[in-house]
């Protein structure tokens, strides 16, 4: 029996389902609950989606209101949890990671190389463009007909990881799939206004306080945001997400860092290659991980520091 057929056996014996996001949500995580649970919700299963960080406002557009559960009051005793894009089990978040390992049962579904298969059942294919290529694939071993309910969060799933399709991990397998998708009803425009171009003026405040301190160092281009920055502005912490690919689109660089103060001695570290070197080697230094091309990692000290530790490491890495 394949990976996959020993998933949908699981599924369709289990009643109460769990399905989990990462913390800091992405297109991809978010895209795979919502086309997962609502497919699992057709067959007439109990489907609990969790995600322990709030929804950023750009995805919004997916969900109906209270299909997610709140924090506040999460079920339990389920039959089966399923994590989704979650190349670590930390990424759970701490009560989705309670959850997942109070739950008998332990499904696995992602696309980072880097994932150690902290499941029972591990379905783990690093080739794959967006963890939502995997749920697709499942859906249709599952038998269950498509429709834009479907449609949209896959397609959204697809869009994001792929930065809009223009990323190396862009493959013919997931055009066919995109067309496939739009064949269905989705619309491309549409999806592509929802997630680049609903912009708050001060979200381009924070862009340019980042742009404006662009730093090149050799081959590295990086930048930084504080916090203090993002909550003067008024603007969620996911604001500051896309500045990594402002920063990797720089001429003639190898590699865009970008930190980004979450709380105080806590800084999120995105990473982006554009050439051989390889990223996740860099990440996983710090106990953080991801892509060749894509990676991240955290650094639980000040923004000076973070900035010294991963350059200074960076330039170990070839
Ligand atoms: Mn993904």
């Amino acid at each position: 029996m394949t990976i996959i057929e020993e998933i949908k056996y699981l599924l369709l014996k289990s009643n109460r389902i769990l399905l989990l996001c990462h913390i800091t949500p992405d297109g991809d995580c978010l895209g795979s609950l919502l086309a997962l649970g609502r497919s699992l919700k057709k067959l007439g299963k109990e489907v609990f989606m969790y995600c322990e960080d709030e929804i950023p406002s750009f995805l919004e557009f997916m969900l109906e209101t209270g299909e997610l559960q709140s924090n506040q009051a999460v079920a339990t005793n389920f039959d089966v949890a399923v994590a989704l894009d979650s190349g670590d089990s930390k990424r759970l978040g701490e009560l989705g990671l309670e959850l997942y390992r109070g739950t008998k049962k332990k499904i696995n579904i992602d696309h980072h190389a880097s994932n150690p298969g902290y499941g029972d059942l591990n379905w783990v294919e690093p080739n794959k463009a967006a963890t939502g290529e995997m749920v697709l694939q499942l859906i249709d071993s599952l038998g269950i007909q498509l429709d834009l309910s479907l449609g949209v969060p896959l397609y959204t799933a697809i869009f994001t990881d792929t930065g809009g399709f223009r990323h190396s991990n862009t493959t013919s397998e997931t055009l066919k799939i995109a067309a496939r998708l739009v064949e269905l009803g989705v619309e491309p425009a549409v999806i592509s206004r929802e997630i680049y171009e609903k912009k708050p003026f001060n979200y381009f405040k924070l862009l340019s306080k980042a742009f404006s301190r662009f730093t090149i160092d050799g081959k590295i281009c990086y930048t930084w945001v504080k916090l203090k920055e993002i909550e003067e502005l008024g603007l969620d912490y996911g604001a500051a997400e896309e500045l990594t690919t402002f920063t990797k689109m720089m001429k003639d660089i190898d590699v865009a860092i970008v930190f980004k103060e979450k709380e105080e001695n806590y800084i999120k570290v995105s990473l982006r290659s554009q050439s051989d070197y390889n990223v996740a080697e860099l990440a996983e230094k710090f106990g953080g991980g991801g892509h060749e091309k894509a990676a991240g990692l955290i650094i639980k000290d000040s923004l000076e520091e973070a900035i010294k530790q991963v350059l200074n490491a960076a330039k170990e890495v070839q």
